[in-house]
């Protein structure tokens, strides 16, 4: 398994306030090299899968319906040291929380709507990546 790719989303309030621009800017400054990318709107039944982790949790409700609004940019990045790097890049959960110059802290508004998604682990990254992009031309 590739060690030096990782997977994000441009979340839905990212694209509606216009900061795919300037994100992306950031991400590629930052290191990244983008293999695969695309503009998409996730289903319910999408959302769904890709959260499975959190469907207990009180806010999956929530998460569904932000995740579902509106188009989304998935992403697969390359970098030494990818999804640690690009965590560090993207900042805490929260926005409170983030430090300084991260991408929450920049874009987001709030730990639910916060901005922008990065995966937690090579596998996680693996499994996102194929979840967007299965039978692509990517690697
Ligand atoms: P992460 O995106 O930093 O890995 P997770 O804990 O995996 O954070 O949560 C997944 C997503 O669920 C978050 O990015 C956020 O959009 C949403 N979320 C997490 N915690 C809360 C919460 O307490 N209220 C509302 N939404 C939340
Ligand atoms: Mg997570």
């Amino acid at each position: 398994m590739a060690t030096n790719r990782t997977f994000t989303m441009l979340k839905p309030d990212a694209v509606e306030k216009g900061h795919i621009g300037a994100i992306l800017e950031k991400i590629t400054a930052s290191g990244f090299r983008i293999v695969a990318m695309k503009l998409t709107q996730m289903t319910a039944a999408d959302a769904k899968e890709f959260y499975a982790i959190h469907k207990e949790r009180p806010f999956f409700g929530e998460l569904v319906e932000y995740m579902t609004r509106g188009p989304i940019v998935a992403a697969v990045l390359e970098k030494d040291n990818a999804v640690e790097d690009f965590r560090t890049l993207i900042g805490a959960t929260n926005p409170a929380d983030a430090a300084e110059g991260t991408i929450r802290k920049l874009y987001a508004a709030s730990i639910g709507e916060n901005a922008v998604h990065g995966s937690d682990s090579d596998e996680n990254a693996a499994i996102e990546s194929a979840f967007h992009f299965a039978g692509r031309e990517m690697f």
